[in-house]
């Protein structure tokens, strides 16, 4: 494949798809071809599911329920969305994608990053995001940010030690693999945020063009 996938990771209001939008005009701005899209979404039948993820129910949804469908979601994604991009050489800015996986339903639900890797390998094969760009926040300021939008999802009604999992595991992956991540201070205004972005387009660009 010759495109570039991009992905955008972080916690709840980290600034992902302000940034995203940001980032797409810096890189259309130098004619670069650029598909936005998010997870779980990002056609009309994974938008379906994540409708069933994201909307509160009576019913609890069991833990494996919510890892099975994440990966739904993505199987169709990748499917009719992802991949024939990166083969028009496309560059592909993902709001979340599998790190969302590994930081919610193994850091924040506790499932094992085992089982989440062999989903991974079935669904996408060898397929994983060239750059990840993880947008780091402390957790009140993320969810005082989402909190400000009105009615809470289901994601968003859970607690405080969640959250607090869900950024250990982000900055514990991308510790690990510091070729694939850049972890960008999102807690500061969004005018250094996207200055911090501003740093990071030579090697994006470069990237883009290679
Ligand atoms: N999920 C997803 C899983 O559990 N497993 C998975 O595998 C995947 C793919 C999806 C939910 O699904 C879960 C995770 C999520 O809970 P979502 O809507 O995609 O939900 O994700 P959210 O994080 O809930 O989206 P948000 O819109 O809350 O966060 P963003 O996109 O990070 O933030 P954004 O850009 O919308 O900004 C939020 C607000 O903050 C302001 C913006 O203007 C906006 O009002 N803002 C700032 N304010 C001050 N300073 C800054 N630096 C700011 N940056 C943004």
């Amino acid at each position: 494949m010759s495109g570039l996938f991009i992905t955008l990771e972080g916690p709840e209001g980290a600034g992902k798809s302000t940034n995203r939008d940001y980032l797409a005009n810096c890189l259309q701005a130098r004619g670069i071809n650029v598909l936005l899209t998010r997870e779980p979404g990002g056609t009309p039948l994974a938008e379906r599911i994540r409708e069933l993820l994201l909307a509160p129910t009576d019913e609890p949804m069991a833990a494996d329920t919510e890892l099975l469908l994440m990966f739904a979601a993505r199987a169709q994604h990748l499917e009719t969305v992802i991949r024939p991009a990166l083969q028009r050489g496309e560059v592909v800015l993902c709001d979340r994608f599998t790190d969302a996986t590994y930081a919610y339903q193994g850091g924040g639900r506790g499932l094992s990053f085992a089982r989440i890797a062999i989903l991974e390998e079935f669904v996408q094969g060898a397929l994983r995001p060239d750059l990840t760009l993880v947008f780091d926040l402390p957790v009140e300021v993320g969810l005082s940010r989402a909190a400000a939008r009105g009615r809470l999802d289901r994601f968003e009604q859970e607690g405080r030690g969640f959250f607090e999992a869900v950024r250990k595991t982000y900055l514990q992956r991308a510790a690990v693999a510091p070729s694939r991540y850049r972890v960008i201070d999102a807690g500061q205004p969004l005018a250094e945020v996207q200055q911090a972005l501003d740093q990071l387009l030579p090697e994006l660009l470069e990237r883009c063009l290679a």
